[in-house]
């Protein structure tokens, strides 16, 4: 055999040997400062209620005060309305959090076992609120303006505050495909099932969320460094939900209607009942995260080799004997050396990484 020939079947034997070395790893991954959220969510909360004057006889004889209809009538009235109070604003943040991805390279597929993602990661978001104002005719006095019935108006009402949005793993499958690249990294595609919850003030009501089961599409590429991996991810959360009422009043919002005089708008007081709340949930994450290769002998990820890891690997092996992998799931596959088949090979691999134990 020639020298180069020789030298060629030394490669081939090299790579070889690196792809068949190649097993079920798993790895607990912190998702790095220069990932980022952008949140798109939207609140929009269909209310009934009252508007009044802010005139008081003793502590604002000088103040607005409401009249229903054009002509007639005295003092200070509440005028019905109906108002949809709109929240949200595209904003940016930036993620923390966690989660250990389980892969098989040699059956194609991965897990995720632990997820907690903070979208805001302590941030709060202030999105402006708008109010979209139906009423009949009524007009003012100090100002003295006329209201008529029929034409909306929408105006700012303040600020919410978005003070919750997270996302940890849901009671389904998060699980996917696994494609290699061919330069070492690995093309991730699947679905996470997410229990997103998300929580906002409005108008000084905290609670105007919930926490909604979404199986959120995920992607990325993994790339194994020497002792750990990084992946790069994107997650797309994206659900709508109604929150069914009754909600406690909001009352007497100042609000300032607007006049023919910018200057000298109409002062009122807002008092509104939500009839429900929509809740649209609309964030993308795109993230960088890195860590550690974990101890294959802690087949139950849980940060140290014991008895239990013993028991869980022989309760998975024993239903999996020659059956392609994952077996018995993708969370706790018996397929330690990551060739698509569960056999004999498998278990001294694992009672080899076992009696290695987990410094
Ligand atoms: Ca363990
Ligand atoms: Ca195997």
């Amino acid at each position: 055999m020639s020298r180069v020939a020789r030298l060629c079947v030394g490669v081939l034997v090299a790579a070889n040997g690196a792809a068949s070395s190649m097993a079920s790893d798993a790895y607990r991954l912190t998702i790095q400062p220069e990932s980022r959220v952008v949140v798109d969510n939207l609140i929009f909360a269909p209310s009934t209620g009252t508007l009044i004057g802010n005139y008081d006889a003793t502590t604002n004889p000088t103040g607005t005060r409401t009249l229903p209809g054009i002509f007639g009538g005295s003092g200070n009235n509440p005028i019905p309305v109906s108002v949809d109070v709109a929240v949200g604003e595209e904003s940016e943040t930036s993620p923390g959090g966690v989660l250990t991805l389980l892969v098989n390279p040699g059956a194609g597929t991965f897990a995720i076992s632990e997820l907690w993602i903070d979208l805001l990661n302590e941030v709060v978001i202030e999105a402006p609120i708008s109010a979209t104002i139906t009423y009949s005719t009524f007009r003012t006095v100090s100002p003295s303006f006329l209201y008529p019935g029929g034409i909306p108006i929408t105006i700012p009402i303040g600020n919410a505050q978005i003070t919750v949005l997270t996302a940890t793993l849901g009671a389904g499958d998060s699980i996917g495909t696994l494609t290699p690249n061919g330069d070492g990294s690995f093309t991730l595609a699947g679905a996470a099932s997410l229990d997103v919850t998300f929580d906002a003030t409005v108008l000084g009501q905290p609670g105007q969320g919930g926490t909604f089961a979404i199986a959120a599409p995920i992607g990325g590429t993994l790339t194994p460094t020497v002792d750990g991996a990084t992946l790069t991810l994107g997650i797309s959360l994206s659900n709508s939900s109604e929150i069914p009422g009754p909600f406690p009043a909001v009352e007497n919002v100042p609000l300032d209607l607007p006049t023919l005089d910018p200057n000298t708008p109409a002062k009122v007081l807002l008092t509104l009942e939500f009839l429900r709340i929509d809740v649209t949930i609309a964030s993308e994450i795109e993230g960088v995260a890195t860590g550690p290769r974990l101890c294959q002998g802690d087949f139950n990820r849980d940060g140290s080799a014991d008895i239990l890891d013993f028991l869980d690997f022989f309760d998975a092996f024993g239903g999996c004997q020659l059956q392609p992998s994952p077996c018995p799931d993708p969370l706790r596959d018996a397929d330690v050396n990551s060739d698509g088949l569960v056999d004999i090979l498998d278990l001294l691999d694992f009672m080899q990484a076992f009696a290695e134990g987990c410094a």
